[in-house]
């Protein structure tokens, strides 16, 4: 027995109590001896007493102890045999010491005690070291393994069923999807009432054996919509199979003048039932936003992209652009800023459209920044002009200044061009992968890797009417002002060199459109005005034109002037507008040591195919070329060589008729 608890029962007080009695007893002596007789015997009769409890006490006490202590003890065994945790304890030799029965039965062992433990569990090697806790599959079981390096002990515990239950509950999350038929209208126009109820038949029987396949509930929402509930592991199939249905939907109809295509936007993972439609709605958004004809499956914050191997129909509706704006005006508030960039050498149709979308961003309340290196002489007036206006020349930054700038969550929107290597600053694209492409250029074989909108539209005369459009679907009543909406206006009157070339009835309403908010067309021409020196270096290049035959005029500058980029284009047009004239080509050194070749026509000659054969590309009516490590005389022979050969070409190709 502990003496502390000794000393509390029989303690100092006990003796002092005996003390106490044997001075009165002695004192009742005074009084008659017959007294202390008795007091005396009392005494020693208690004394007898005390002395036996205090024995007894002991005893019952210590068997109290002993009996707890067994019972502690055989319940501490229970624990440790019977708990559903393993437990491992190892030596410095990593050998393994002790183990209660658990641990053998999790790891299918009787007994390993002795066994190297990376004999037991080859996957702990390496793991050993620091405190963790590993998850790791063992003869089809999932353990959980917490190492305690210090203590050199293992917790093992199995986590089969909760993993099982997890990856069933990831598994079974709701999967919305949205499946649009692109071109209903088009294909169908025309059609008789038969035909086009049996081919509309054929589709949806199509469609619904898809979804019947991949174990999807599918409803019709509209005549060219459908609704489609699946879960996540299904939308993984359709994931891995890659949406097969897209090819077989355009299979089915390619005999028609225009195939069927589909949209598919799917959502997955999202917070909520409702917030997981959204999803899926803005991602068919997004898919019609790229052109149509693929999927777009969002699955949580990634979103993946499927399909789109058909840029055939290339239809530009009002509707898309419609679809745009409001794709972009999320895409713009889903943003912590917009940067915005146009092409190297930028002309006024870059910066016109660029002001369109930084004013949309504005609208929308978010920082939007113009990405601007240098002016040149062709946008030198407009420049002058939005200086003048503080709130328009602060949104214009240094290329460097937006690479510090530029987060994961900026939206680089690309406009006038969809090259990187001809964007001002391409670094930009490497810093977000939220990138959205605005151009009227024909698609290039060079894009921007997976961009989340993609607007190109090669019918429309210029980026600033394409914008022009797209601020027209921004909701609420804002407005443009002057500046802005010269600026536009001037983009669009440079690029259809004033309304000449690829203008349509949708150019007139952007036109018009930017004159209601005060566009002025006579700054629009003051500011495309070129100085003397201009001119007279634009005569230069001519001076050396020579015209082959079936119209083909051919200008070059000489070997040892350089001149920009946007003077060669714009004697290129001006060469194309002289009498007899129908295809121009202007050669000459740029500043950066290129030859560049700028082509145009007026529509009877395909410089897009004789520039592809330089190397280049563009339009069929506005093509371009770039070489490296040449001369100007060379590039003019090999241009001399091309056009003798596309002639040969276009006269077999007219007798074969
Ligand atoms: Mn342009």
């Amino acid at each position: 027995m502990p003496e502390f608890i000794h000393r509390r029962w029989h303690g100092l007080h006990m003796i002092l109590a005996f003390v106490l009695l044997a001075v009165l007893t002695v004192l009742l002596y005074f009084y008659h001896w017959m007294y202390l007789l008795f007091g005396g015997a009392a005494i020693v009769g208690l004394a007898i007493y005390a002395w036996y409890a205090e024995k007894s006490f002991r005893e019952d006490f210590i068997g109290y102890v002993a009996k707890l202590t067994y019972r502690i003890r055989r319940a501490g065994d229970q624990v440790v045999q019977r708990t559903p945790v393993g437990m491992v304890l190892y030596n410095e030799e990593m050998v393994v010491v002790w183990h209660n029965p658990f641990s053998g039965e999790l790891l299918r062992m009787a007994n390993f005690i002795g066994a190297p433990l990376l004999d037991v569990l080859p996957v702990l090697a390496g793991k050993l070291e620091a405190d963790g806790s590993h998850t790791i599959t063992w003869r089809h079981r999932v353990l959980q393994v917490d190492v305690y390096a210090k203590e050199r002990l293992l917790f093992i515990t199995d986590i089969t069923e909760m993993t099982a239950l997890k990856e069933r509950y990831e598994a079974e999350r709701v999967a919305i999807g949205i499946v649009h038929i692109d071109n209903l209208e088009e294909v169908t126009q025309g059609m008789d009432e038969k035909n086009h109820t049996l081919l509309l038949a054929e589709v949806t029987r199509t469609i619904t054996d898809w979804a019947a396949t991949y174990g999807m509930f599918i409803r019709r929402l509209a005549t060219d919509k459908f609704l489609v509930v699946t879960d996540v592991a299904h939308l993984a199939k359709l994931q891995e199979d890659r949406f097969q249905i897209l090819d077989r939907v355009r299979e089915l109809t390619i005999r028609q003048p225009i195939p069927f295509t589909l949209s598919i936007g799917f959502g997955a993972g999202g917070p909520s039932i409702p917030e997981t439609g959204q999803m899926a709605s803005s991602s068919l958004e997004i898919a019609l936003g790229r052109g149509g004809d693929q999927a777009a499956v969002r699955i949580g914050e990634k979103l993946t992209f499927y399909g789109g191997k058909s840029n055939a129909v290339e239809k530009r509706t009002r509707v898309r652009a419609r679809v745009v704006s409001h794709a972009l005006r999320n895409l713009i508030l889903e943003s912590d800023q917009v940067l915005i960039v146009g092409h190297k050498f930028p002309d006024l149709d870059a910066i016109g459209s660029a002001i369109g979308v930084w004013k949309m961003v504005t609208w929308n309340e978010k920082r939007g920044y113009i990405v601007l290196d240098e002016s040149n002489p062709g946008i030198d007036k407009l420049v002058n002009l939005i200086q003048d206006d503080e709130t328009l020349a602060s949104a214009l930054i240094a290329p460097d200044e937006a690479y510090y700038l530029c987060t994961p969550r900026t939206l680089v929107v690309m406009v006038d061009n969809h090259r990187p290597s001809m964007a001002i600053e391409p670094r930009l694209l490497q810093m977000t992968r939220r990138v959205v492409v605005i151009d009227h250029h024909r698609r290039s074989d060079e894009m921007v890797e997976e961009p989340l909108l993609l607007y190109i539209e090669p019918y429309a005369s210029s980026t600033s009417e394409l914008v022009t459009e797209l601020l027209q679907y921004q909701s609420g009543d804002a407005r443009l002002n002057r500046l802005e909406a010269t600026a536009l206006l001037s983009g669009i009157i440079l690029d259809t060199n004033h309304f000449h070339f690829r203008t349509g009835v949708r150019t007139f309403e952007a036109a018009s459109y930017l004159r209601r908010h005060g566009a002025e067309p006579e700054i629009c021409l003051q500011l495309m005005k070129e100085d003397l020196h201009q001119f007279l270096r634009r005569m230069e290049l001519l001076r050396e034109t020579e015209l082959l035959p079936a119209g083909m005029a051919v200008a070059a500058g000489s070997e040892t002037r350089e001149y920009e980029q946007l003077l060669i284009a714009q004697t290129a047009d001006s060469l194309l507008a002289l009498d007899g004239v129908k295809a121009s080509f202007v050669i000459a050194r740029r500043p950066d040591g290129l030859i560049n070749v700028s082509a145009r026509s007026w529509g009877d000659v395909n410089v897009q195919v004789i520039m592809e054969q330089l190397g280049g590309g563009g339009h069929l009516t506005n093509a371009a070329a770039q070489l490296s490590e040449t001369t100007v005389a060379a590039v003019r022979e090999k241009l001399r060589h091309v056009l003798a050969e596309y002639a040969a070409q276009a006269m077999k190709g007219e007798d074969g008729k």
